[in-house]
């Protein structure tokens, strides 16, 4: 803070300087800012040619993008909107500090809104619009810890009802509360994106805005302008998902997309960069990214202070004043400011002398001044050519004073005390007297009150209110048998693995009158791993800007063809920008009314595993659609090893409550899986989506066996009975995708060499086993008199004789967690462990879940049993080739 600036670089006179100066400001008054930019721009290649080093710089100085004289004409009624404000910082504050009060650390955030509240009016009251039967309107992805503000707003609006602020984060309270933050699945017709696990929703946004492209270029939807815009906190650019598509954002050019980072300088501990700059730092990241930047930095009362910098001073020292130091600048009394940040030099002291300290404390900043926040609104709608983002400088807790202003700890403040409230209240201006005011009473002025008034014809006039909800795609009619029914014969012994299968129905479904055109298949560079590079050339890859160049393999069939209503998705190696994708596309059904049916095909290792936050988000959302694991199961997947093999997706899947996931072996499940889908997602609305593993072993596709879709769905069915039905020793056998040949190989094994009868079972789906089980068991639990439930699994099993073994290519936490419901004890066989770069065979003797360590287990259940002899145990490790000595697959 106290280096004494120097203007006079290597002794250069002043008079030359201005000199420069004085040329360039009369070519911008003569010919305009393309003219003086173009000079500018070949001065510094004349410069570069003659050997003049200049540093690069992606950054421009500490100061407004917009200078005055090009900020448009407010168009608002200032007085009344900052009124409406302040009835709105109240409403968002007595929500939190009430809600405390009762129940003591219920939580809640008052700083976060208090810091963003002119960002977020600005935009309510001239530019979001509502998405309207004539316009699809504006996509607003709200910054999640800034809720109780639009709660306020809301209420304000007469949307939410003074009772339901009362019970913000109490939800269960009779008559309904507020969810802490934007979640679509607890308020679905309020909220549209969940935002607050911090860096997930600029990446949504950005391929939102993406989406909407391609829903437009793919003539699904009419081209308009809407917007998306995404409000995101300083601190949360340090998700590495917050910056990590943003070009993608510019090589898309997405000038249809707005983020507005609230740069309040700090996070939830303390300053985002102390010893930096967070504003500039962003600046040159999106800079360099190609992205229009628009820094809102300072208030209106600034303008005549820089007027009078006319050698660059006060910049110059802008630029030079660390993050850290600006936190506590800016909660300063008028002397402290004089003293630490103009005394720095005697010229800077001139430039406020006329301003007395009062006057000092008072020069506001960018992001709390509607009329620059509104000027960098208009400026980022009307730009052209790439997106824009907005980093606008506010105070964290502004207006709290004491209470948090700018303080470290603002972030956490929940409650205030009587004086601070009493503060509050008439720095606002909120018609509460000093005993009314202590009670913290929600404020909604009469309904024929002028700011109720300009409120509501704002929001006539922008379409309706945001943010709100609704579906207003209307469900598919088809039932699609046709389509499927050719799956249900079987391959006739061909060997097909079930992702060939599964791409052999993607290719049927894209072709179907109906739904052909809103499959919107999706993969992070692995198309060719699946085999789908025959829809390359079929339906295309999407390109904004078509294909510009002839691709290498023109001449063969499969080329790779790019094309501007190509229909794939291929999002390059993202498994977080697809899940975006699949989000966006999964949820047009409510964002713009189309059924479009996300199919997302991806190395299943790196979908729950990777990215689970955004398969978690997308679930809050509602999201519909096909997340299909391929390459998966940890021993299917030969030769990769341990970082690829997956045995634990299924397990990941299990906390998700609206996912289905299925594990199915054959062909005709996966198709009975998806034509159910289809129905419940797109017909029957319902909020579910799914998740099916794909394996990449080729096998013969059997045909369905009779009638079993039901189990199939449910998640269990007989595949293949005994063929011995009078046999003394009998067993189940369960196994799943790939692993249900080795059961049905067991099966042979255990009749032909050991005398035993065993049934097969395919299970599809442990998770809706599960589902279902806890649900008999808690339905009975609370209905002890009615007639018990029986969970499916036991149906099933109720007259199936014989020792029960199960084997997947997963953990053994899967078939284990549903051994409660089968008559007998369960012996379970899985992947436990880390996988290995093997072959299919040796990975299955290593996991033991292969025929030979099925029949083992189905002995030693029948030793237990007292069944057979210990003899015939020890022959069959002998037999059947297995090392007893060998190391366990969990822990090595
Ligand atoms: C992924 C994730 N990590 C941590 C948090 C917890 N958290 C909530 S708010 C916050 C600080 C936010 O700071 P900033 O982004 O600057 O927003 P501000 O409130 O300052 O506007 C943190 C760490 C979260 N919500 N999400
Ligand atoms: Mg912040």
């Amino acid at each position: 803070m106290d280096n004494e600036i120097s203007t006079q670089p290597h002794g250069m006179e002043d008079v030359e300087i201005q000199e420069w100066l004085e040329s360039l400001d009369s070519v911008l008054e003569s010919s305009g800012p393309e003219v003086a930019a173009e000079i500018l721009e070949r001065l510094r290649a004349h410069a570069t040619v003659n050997g003049i080093d200049l540093p690069f710089t992606a950054n421009t100085p500490y100061a407004n993008t917009i200078p005055p004289r090009l900020e448009p004409l407010f168009p608002g009624d200032q007085e009344l909107e900052r009124r409406i404000k302040s009835l709105i910082r109240w409403n968002a504050l007595a929500m939190v500090v009430r809600a405390n009060r009762v129940e003591h650390n219920i939580g809640g955030h008052i700083s976060t809104y208090a810091s963003a509240a002119t960002l977020y009016e600005v935009g309510f009251n001239h530019f979001f619009r509502a998405r309207t039967e004539e316009f699809e309107g504006d996509t607003v992805y709200f910054q999640g810890h800034a809720s109780p503000g639009m709660y306020a707003r809301a209420f304000l609006e007469g949307r939410i009802s003074a009772q339901k602020l009362e019970n913000f984060r109490r939800e269960l309270k009779p008559g309904g509360g507020l969810s802490s933050y934007p979640h679509p699945w607890l308020m679905p017709d309020f909220w549209e994106f969940p935002t607050v696990s911090m860096g997930l929703s600029p990446l949504m946004a950005i391929y939102q805005a993406r989406f909407n492209r391609y829903l437009e270029d793919r003539g699904l939807k009419p081209v308009t302008d809407a917007k998306v815009w995404a409000f995101l906190g300083d601190g949360e650019t340090d998700e590495p998902e917050s910056l990590g598509a943003i070009t993608l954002a510019s090589r898309e050019h997405l000038d249809n997309l707005i983020f507005v980072i609230n740069c309040n300088l700090q996070r939830l501990d303390g300053p985002v960069r102390g010893n930096g700059q967070i504003i500039q730092e962003l600046e040159s990241a999106f800079r360099g990214a190609g992205w229009n930047v628009i820094k809102v930095l300072w208030g209106s009362e600034w303008d005549p202070i820089f007027e009078r910098d006319t050698e660059g001073l006060l910049i110059k020292r802008m630029g030079q004043t660390v993050d850290g130091d600006y936190q506590k600048l800016v909660v300063s009394s008028g002397a402290y400011v004089r003293e630490h940040f103009f005394g720095s030099d005697p010229r800077l002291l001139q430039l406020v002398e006329p301003l007395p300290d009062e006057a000092l404390r008072r020069l506001r900043l960018g992001g709390h001044d509607p009329r620059k926040v509104y000027a960098a609104y208009k400026a980022a709608v009307d730009h052209r050519g790439c997106p824009t983002v907005i980093l606008a400088r506010t105070i964290k807790g502004y207006g709290l004073g004491e209470a948090g202003e700018g303080k470290n700890v603002t972030h956490q403040q929940k409650k205030l005390n009587e004086d601070e409230l009493r503060e509050f209240r008439s720095r606002f201006g909120i018609p509460l007297n000093d005993v009314d005011c202590i009670e913290v009473p929600f404020y909604r002025p009469a309904e024929d009150s002028a700011e109720i008034q300009y409120l509501r014809a704002r929001r006539e006039a922008l379409g309706g209110y945001v943010p709100k909800r609704s579906i207003r795609s209307k469900p598919l009619v088809a039932d699609h048998d046709d389509l499927f029914k050719e799956f249900h014969e079987g391959s006739d012994g061909r060997e097909v693995s079930t992702t060939m299968a599964f791409v052999g129905m993607l290719r049927k479904m894209l072709k179907d009158p109906e739904i052909g055109k809103l499959i919107v298949p999706i993969v992070p560079d692995e198309a060719r791993t699946f085999g789908m590079e025959s829809l390359f050339r079929t339906v295309g890859i999407y390109s904004s800007v078509g294909q510009r160049y002839e691709p290498v393999d023109v001449n063969t069939l499969l080329y790779y063809k790019e094309a501007k209503d190509g229909q794939i998705l291929e999002e390059g190696i993202t498994e977080a920008g697809s899940m975006a994708s699949f989000i966006a596309a999964g949820s047009a059904f409510a964002t713009h009314g189309i059924n479009t049916i996300p199919f997302f095909i991806y190395y299943s290792m790196f979908g729950f595993q990777r990215i689970a936050d955004f398969i978690w988000a997308a679930a809050d959302m509602r999201t519909r659609g096909f997340l299909l694991g391929g390459t998966a199961g940890r021993t299917t997947l030969s030769g990769e090893g341990l970082q690829h093999q997956d045995g634990n997706s299924h397990i990941l899947a299990l906390p998700v409550p609206n996912n289905k996931a299925y594990d199915p072996a054959f062909a005709f499940e996966i198709a009975v899986i998806i034509q159910d889908g289809i129905r419940r997602m797109y017909k029957d609305g319902e909020n579910v989506f799914y998740y099916i593993t794909v394996m990449n072993e080729p096998y013969a596709m059997p045909p369905m066996p009779g009638d079993v879709k039901d189990g199939i769905l449910q998640g269990m069915y007989r595949f293949r009975p005994a063929v011995n039905t009078k046999a003394k020793l009998c067993a189940q056998l369960f196994g799943s995708g790939a692993i249900l040949n080795e059961a049905l190989r067991a099966q042979e094994i255990l009749e032909t060499k050991y005398g035993v009868a065993a049934d097969v079972w395919s299970v599809t789906s442990y998770k809706e086993l599960y589902k279902n089980g806890i649900e008999c068991e808690r339905w009975n639990r609370l209905h002890p008199s009615e007639k018990a439930r029986v969970p499916y699994v036991t149906k099933c099993l109720a007259d199936a004789p014989g020792v029960l073994v199960a084997a997947s290519d997963y953990l053994k936490t899967l078939p284990n967690m549903i051994s409660k419901w089968m008559p007998r004890r369960l012996a379970a066989l899985g992947t436990d462990g880390f996988g290995r770069s093997e072959g299919r065979a040796a990975l299955r003797d290593f996991f033991e879940v292969d025929s030979r360590f099925l029949t083992l287990a189905t002995l030693h259940e029948l030793f237990v049993d007292g069944k057979i002899e210990r003899s015939v145990l020890d022959k069959a490790i002998k037999d059947l080739g297995i090392n007893a000595d060998k190391p366990n697959p969990a822990i090595s």
